[in-house]
């Protein structure tokens, strides 16, 4: 190319110029405006059914929190939509349970003629152009689904441009929303995964895949250690971390009966309403949460077993309609207490539960500080009482080892569900012999055989088995050097497990 410019050249380059002031000044005018109606702007949520394949967007809350319960996946914010504009239509198909939505009359119409119902309007679309253009796509390959979950609606072009390339047909514009879609950063645990129930020696997720929990306990909820009470831990920026930064998909709340706890002293009242607030911070972060009646100084379950029933009564009746919570009715018999012995308390306790929760998961803790789940597998719980019934094996890594690995694997061939629902990378003790070779046989062990697993215990005491450090005042968001040894060791476990 030469530097003169023909003049040809030049008039193409002012036309070019003129163009191009003409498409800035179109464009200015075309700009959304912040319209008022942005302030009234209401959220639409997007579901998706992984049963079905199919996504409903809803802008009624209560509808959204109903489907959820149900195993309907929260994939988010839709969009945004204004409280009042161009109606959009949402139609129901009877025949198949598939969802359109729609502005256009005709197409309306001609659906209700075909045998769809008119669910009227679902929410309302901007009566002017704004930035959120949502777009439809259409799957032709869900005929063999019935034809359900063929559509898909989205303001989300890197979306729309993905489920093109992934084989569907775009529609093109729809209508204009008033905001963007926000799908969630992480769907969480419960969301995805529903009410879990136990097929065989292994826990499963609503679609009857096997699930493993992984996650913290917390130490005793009476405590306090270095100037923090442990109950301070109960919070949901803690949890979150733990679902966030962890990946932990479960918390469990560990309520001693004896030394100052619930049946020794400590405020009754006040521990249930500490329980509550766990259970609901786990609940609003979609997390498994396990509620531990922590027997250990009082050696058998029948000692407070009289508390026990009031207690698991009160609380699975409050907690009847939440999928997530798990009740573990004893922690660790020890003293000599026999399989026997257990036994019969759980087929007195378990009843109490599934009086008000006929599905809730249950685990029930083994002799000698559930070690003995031999005891359990030679002569377990039968009838209703073992439907959705764990049982616990708890180890500490420097003091058991592979003994105590072979028996789990026993168990587990025989078809016993268990269920590590205390572990620790140290000593028996809780202090001391912090091994993580022997910690990291045991979760290779229980990831393969899906195992779950929590981990004892999230809080600063100054012993080796705390994952936070004694001087580390956090009560959540911890760094990586503040946490213990044994702390980024069940962090790293956690997030391996995780793919994080
Ligand atoms: C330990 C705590 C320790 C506390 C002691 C007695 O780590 O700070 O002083 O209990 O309350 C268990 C128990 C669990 C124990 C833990 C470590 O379930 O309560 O916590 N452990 O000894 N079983 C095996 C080990």
């Amino acid at each position: 190319m030469t530097a003169s410019r023909s003049p040809r050249h030049r008039s193409r380059l002012a036309a070019v110029i003129v163009m191009a002031v003409i498409a800035l000044v179109a464009a200015i005018v075309a700009v959304p405006r912040p319209a008022a109606a942005l302030d009234a702007s209401v959220p639409v949520y997007r579901l998706y059914n992984e049963a079905d394949g199919q996504h409903l967007i809803t802008k009624d809350r209560n509808e959204f929190n109903v489907l959820c319960g149900r195993g309907w996946i929260d994939e988010g914010l839709a969009f945004s939509c204004p409280q009042e504009g161009q109606d959009v239509y949402r139609l129901y198909n009877p025949s198949n349970g598939d969802h359109l939505y729609t502005t256009a009359v005709a197409e309306r119409d001609g659906l209700v003629r075909r045998g769809w119902q008119d669910e009227g309007t679902g929410f309302h679309a901007s009566a002017e152009p704004t930035a959120y253009d949502v777009q439809r796509l259409y799957n032709p390959n869900m005929k063999a689904n019935g034809g359900r979950g063929n559509h898909l609606w989205t303001p989300n072009q890197a979306e729309y441009d993905n489920v093109v390339k992934a084989g569907w047909k775009g529609e093109g514009h729809q209508w204009y929303a008033t905001g963007p879609a926000a799908p969630k950063a992480h769907p969480d645990p419960v969301s995805q995964h529903g009410a879990l129930s136990v097929r065989g020696a292994t826990l499963v997720d609503k679609y009857g895949n096997p699930y493993q929990l992984r996650g913290m306990s917390t130490h005793g909820l009476s405590f306090t250690e270095e100037g923090v009470p442990f109950k301070d831990y109960v919070n949901k920026a803690a949890f979150k971390t733990l679902r966030d930064d962890w990946g932990a998909n479960c918390v469990r709340l560990a309520m001693y009966t004896a030394e100052g706890g619930y049946c020794e002293g400590a405020d009754q009242n006040w521990l249930k309403g500490l329980i509550r607030q766990g259970v609901n911070a786990a609940t609003d972060l979609g997390m498994y949460v396990i509620v531990d009646w922590h027997v250990l100084r009082d050696q058998s379950p029948t000692v407070y077993e009289q508390q026990a029933r009031e207690f698991f009564s009160q609380m699975s009746r409050e907690f009847k309609d939440r999928v997530n919570v798990i009740y573990e009715i004893c922690n660790e018999p020890n003293g000599g207490v026999d399989w026997w012995t257990i036994k019969g308390y759980a087929e007195r306790i378990i009843p109490v539960i599934r009086a008000n929760d006929p599905d809730a998961i249950v685990i029930v803790g083994t002799p000698t500080w559930s070690q003995d789940v031999d005891q359990a597998a030679a002569n377990r719980l039968t009838g209703d009482v073992a439907r959705n019934t764990m049982y616990a094996l708890h180890f500490y890594a420097n003091t058991h080892t592979q003994w105590l690995r072979d028996r789990m694997n026993a168990a587990l061939d025989a078809g016993l569900p268990v269920f590590i629902s205390e572990f620790g990378t140290t000593d028996a003790s809780g202090n001391g012999g912090y091994n993580p070779w022997e910690s990291q046989q045991w979760i290779d062990l229980a990831n393969r055989r899906n195992v779950s697993w929590m981990n004892w215990s999230l809080c600063l005491k100054n012993e080796s088995s705390a994952a936070i450090q004694p001087w580390c005042k956090k009560l959540s968001d911890w760094q990586t050097w503040e946490l213990t040894e044994s702390g980024n060791w069940v962090r790293n476990a956690m997030r391996a497990a995780t793919g994080k």
